[in-house]
């Protein structure tokens, strides 16, 4: 087991290895001091695989925690509430998971995030070099994860199509993505009190706006009101899509459970695992991809509308191997003099909205600037791909802008504006920002 590479680490990974071990509160590691104080699903992932290049049981500490809060039905939620805190607005009380008879013994929210546990399994045991030791702690955590994505191919796609809905923004992970003012538009919210912290920590400007709240807490009104059963969400949620990174996210996830589930000898689930992903794949190509736009876009299966807008979510499908040769080729055009670099190479990839949209913001949140959990997913897709110059350039700039402001949150895309800036955007010493770092610092990828 390669446990001691911190001694061989640059500069860089140890600050950001400082991060994280700042961000650890016995058993696993908060987003961020103040602004996010729980374990975040996504979050802890990512997490979990900066830890495993320097500490492979905190890792697996990770993984176990955020299984504490599975529910009796497989799903996992967005937010694990181990402890305490005031510094969050909505915390345990607004999300009130025990209104339902599946939630388990610990606080957690009713709403999930993309799936990503699966890959990071492989992730862990890629960095482990394949170590023997690390058979038993996958065999322990297999079978929760497996129940995880037998959760959402039974519950979350009420058409047997191959795609699972989400039916909150906070699922996404891309949390105020222009895309889903469509879904605003089509149903009115009562003024709810909000009692935002987020707002009083950081720049309100750099955040949404208290109109979406209202939205975002409508959504949880309603879900509690329907005791959070899923059938009832995917009868009437005003808020139910297709969205391209969440089941870009469970693809990949679904490839890993196959790879470890054949090492483990799990193979009736392995069985499964084949049927499910082979129709998602085929189903993202058929319905998600937009030929016109040239990348995979969303589908509000409320409406029964494509919402064709490009964003960072709309490259994650090479994460996942889901687009052939040719159409991945259509794609990386956007970072070749495209939209998202800008005609001259105007920007830093990847922005998190389409730069050419008139809904894009380079400051707030998911409407545009960088996030590098979504960097580092499209850098390894390209890597995939075997796209070298483009992979090359996105971990570049990604270092660039770590190097230059720390560890925030988001990042300024346009390089002229980043001229006049000393930091980043959102939170400072951001857990996934600082984790994949390390990893990007210290990845086998080969280019
Ligand atoms: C809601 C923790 C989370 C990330 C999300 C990011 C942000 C939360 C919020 O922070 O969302 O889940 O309150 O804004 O958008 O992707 O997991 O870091």
């Amino acid at each position: 087991m390669r446990n001691n590479l911190v001694s061989s680490m640059s500069v860089l990974a140890q600050k950001a290895l400082q991060v994280l071990q700042n961000n650890w509160k016995e058993g696993f590691t908060i987003p961020c001091e103040g602004l996010y104080p729980f374990q975040w699903n996504w979050d802890s992932g990512f997490i979990a695989i900066g830890w495993a290049h320097s500490d492979m049981d905190r890792a697996k500490e990770e993984v176990r925690s955020l299984l504490k809060g599975q529910w009796k039905n497989g799903f996992l939620p967005h937010i694990v509430f181990h402890n305490d805190s005031d510094t969050y607005f909505p915390g345990p009380e607004v999300h009130a998971a025990y209104v339902s008879d599946q939630s388990p013994e610990m606080k957690t929210s009713g709403i999930t995030q993309p799936p990503v546990l699966g890959f990071v399994l492989e992730e862990m045991y890629h960095i482990s070099g394949g170590d023997e030791s690390m058979i038993p702690f996958l065999s322990e955590v297999y079978d929760r994860v497996f129940k995880n994505h037998e959760y959402f191919y039974s519950l979350r796609d009420p058409f047997q199509e191959g795609l699972v809905y989400i039916c909150h923004n906070w699922e996404a992970g891309t949390d105020n993505t222009p895309v889903w003012d469509f879904i605003w538009e089509t149903f009115e919210v009562p003024d709810y009190d909000l009692d935002r912290r987020d707002t009083k920590l950081i720049d309100a400007s750099h955040r949404p706006t208290n109109k979406e709240y209202q939205y975002y807490i409508h959504l949880i009104e309603l879900f509690k009101e329907w005791k959070y059963d899923d059938k009832l969400i995917a009868q009437h949620s005003p808020f139910l899509v297709q969205d391209p990174l969440f089941n870009s996210m469970l693809i990949a996830s679904n490839q890993s459970l196959i790879k470890i589930g054949e090492r483990l000898g799990r193979f009736e689930m392995v069985a499964r695992l084949k049927q499910w992903n082979a129709k998602a794949v085929g189903a993202m190509n058929n319905k998600l991809y937009d030929s016109k736009q040239k990348g995979y876009v969303y589908y509000d299966l409320r409406n029964q509308r494509k919402l064709s807008y490009l964003s960072s979510s709309s490259f994650t499908p090479l994460f996942a191997g889901i687009p052939s040769a040719d159409r991945a080729l259509e794609i990386v055009r956007h970072f070749q003099g495209g939209s998202f670099s800008g005609a001259n190479s105007e920007n830093f990839l990847c922005a998190s909205f389409d730069p050419s949209s008139a809904y894009f913001n380079s400051q707030k949140y998911w409407r545009g600037p960088i996030w590098i959990n979504l960097n580092w997913l499209i850098y390894k897709g390209l890597v995939k791909y075997n796209f070298k110059n483009e992979a090359e350039q996105i971990k570049k700039d990604t270092l660039y802008l770590i190097e230059k402001y720390g560890f925030y949150e988001y990042f300024e895309p346009s390089k002229e504006k980043n001229k006049a800036l000393d930091k980043g955007y959102g939170g400072n010493n951001f857990s996934w920002s600082a984790a994949l770092t390390i990893d990007l610092l210290t990845n086998t990828d080969t280019l």
